[in-house]
């Protein structure tokens, strides 16, 4: 990063923020019916960025108006797909040449190093805008043959599945927007985005690029709100017809009963307990690097962050103290300061959250390997900490953390079946790792993993590899062709002919 875009974007960052923020609703920006406003916060220091319109349930009845009439224009329903292409393509041209500010804005808002946020996130929302304007123009249906009697000439057709409301969370602002947002709008559907309460800058610094890009009325809505409320009122809203949600189980379970009255399409991604699996075979240098990045990325706010690590005896001890002193020597403080490698924890009650944790852990008998450091200051601190000696019924074990917090334990099997049990033993199932040089142990391991993804020897997050879980972790997949299948109805036609 060089100092002056970066002094840039962050000043542009600063001053956006501050300014006077509405709702965005049918190409409009409007303030909130209620006129409430609420603050956001710089992780790092506490201090409140800038305050956004505080949207409840009228005003998603606004939102889901307005994306109800762009299903009724013909602006928008019967747009060329290569239109939508090239609104999504724009779209991506327009996050790229402002980069340095999203990021900045990110950085501000979210707390994550600046790096990560302009050459990770960013860089896939970019790619996933572009990645999904490439299937607008290829969501075909096929025809069918029929056996009955007479001929038929059958064949299927994809359309939009209708008004889609999209709640993304606050780990990965920008980057989950996106992701929830191209997809859909690819395949023709009008969205309503609301942004999670505690990350809601960069959601609205994309609507002001939507806005200038001139998607037609009501295709895109922004609503910055409250889950109880506004989320709430959008997953329960018989005008909606599908909902997509990035957060915890406990909420997931919550949508899915108000999504149930008319029966509307549901996809979630939800928590995650990925287990990160190093079998005597693997290269322990290459496993403890892996294993430190798969649970200290984003300070362990990833839903499939590997937080439960297995490590095969005969490499034990030296990868937990390669991990240890890589959590050691980690580098905390703000995202904007160029040496930093983990920034602060999303807020005081995470925090709070995330310290509970490892104090439970170690009152119920564990080992803590690594952490433990106090940080001063007044932003949302929290070391990255290793504990060791757990047992499977310790809450550390089972739930998720969401915070740099690794349970380590050793086996000393080599019996897949055992060590695919260990590992599947949990109420998630979105990711699992596993670290082997033996190629028929990678295979058979990764059949056995009950996991939406399951990485052998690293690899990162990609739009067309299909994302989601198995088991708690939630419902469908996002990304790839089912991602954007996702936001379609199948209709089949049969005419006798
Ligand atoms: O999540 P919530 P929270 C997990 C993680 C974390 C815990 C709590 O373990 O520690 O959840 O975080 C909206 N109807 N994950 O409380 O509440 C809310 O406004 C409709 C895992 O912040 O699930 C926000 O936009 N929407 C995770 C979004 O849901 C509601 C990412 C997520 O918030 C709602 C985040 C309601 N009743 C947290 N209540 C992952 N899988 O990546 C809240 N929301």
């Amino acid at each position: 990063l060089s100092d002056r875009p970066q002094a840039t974007g962050l000043d542009k960052a600063r001053a956006f923020a501050a300014s006077r923020h509405q709702l965005f609703i049918g190409g409009r920006w409007v303030d909130s019916q209620e006129g409430a406003r609420f603050a956001t916060h710089d992780p790092a220091t506490g201090a409140e960025l800038g305050q956004v319109a505080e949207a409840r349930a009228g005003d998603a009845d606004s939102a889901v108006a307005a994306a109800r009439a762009a299903m009724d224009n013909p602006e928008w329903t019967e747009m060329k797909p290569a239109a939508r292409a090239g609104l999504l393509l724009r779209l991506a041209d327009a996050l790229e040449a402002n980069a340095d500010e999203f990021a900045a804005l990110e950085t501000l808002d979210n707390g994550m190093p600046l790096r990560d946020a302009r050459f990770f996130h960013l860089a896939h929302a970019i790619e996933v805008l572009r990645y999904n304007a490439g299937w607008a123009t290829k969501l075909n249906g096929e025809t069918i043959a029929l056996s009955g009697p007479g001929t038929w000439h059958a064949f299927t057709l994809r359309e939009p599945v209708g008004v889609v409301a999209q709640i993304v969370p606050w780990n990965a602002p920008m980057a989950m927007a996106v992701a929830k947002i191209a997809p859909a709008l690819a395949a023709g559907c009008a969205v309503i985005l609301k942004p999670a309460e505690e990350t809601p800058l960069t959601a609205l610094r994309l609507a002001h690029l939507v806005a200038e890009i001139g998607f037609p009325d009501g295709a895109f809505n922004l609503l910055t709100g409250f889950g109880e409320t506004v989320g709430a009122a959008l997953t329960a809203h018989s005008g909606v017809d599908k909902v997509t949600f990035t957060g915890s189980t406990e909420v997931g379970r919550l949508i899915l009963r108000a999504a149930s009255g008319n029966f509307k399409r549901v996809t979630l991604e939800l928590g995650g307990k990925t287990p990160v699996i190093v079998l005597p075979d693997a290269d322990p240098a290459k496993a403890i690097e892996g294993a430190a990045r798969a649970i200290f990325t984003n300070a362990g706010q990833v839903c499939n962050a590997g937080s439960r690590l297995f490590v095969h005896q005969r490499h034990f001890d030296q990868v937990i103290e390669g991990v240890a002193r890589i959590a050691e020597g980690i580098k905390l403080g703000s995202g904007l300061e160029a040496d930093t490698q983990m920034g602060p924890v999303i807020s005081q009650a995470q925090r709070d959250r995330v310290r509970g944790y490892v104090r439970q852990g170690t009152e119920a008998g564990a080992t803590l390997r690594a952490g433990g450091r106090t940080i001063d200051g007044d932003g949302y601190f929290v070391a990255p900490a290793i504990l060791t000696g757990t047992d499977a019924e310790m809450s550390v074990r089972r739930e998720e953390i969401f915070g740099p917090v690794l349970c380590a334990m050793s086996f000393d099997d080599t019996d897949l079946d055992r060590i695919a049990a260990e590992a599947n033993a949990t109420e998630y199932g979105l990711g699992a790792v596993v670290w082997t040089n033996d190629l028929s142990t990678a295979h058979r391991l990764a059949r056995k993993l009950k996991a939406g993804t399951v990485r052998v020897n690293g690899g990162g997050l990609d739009p067309a590899l299909p994302f989601g879980g198995f088991k708690q972790s939630g419902w469908g997949r996002e990304n790839g062709r089912e991602g954007i299948e996702a936001y379609t109805e199948t209709k089949a036609v049969a005419i006798a002919i």
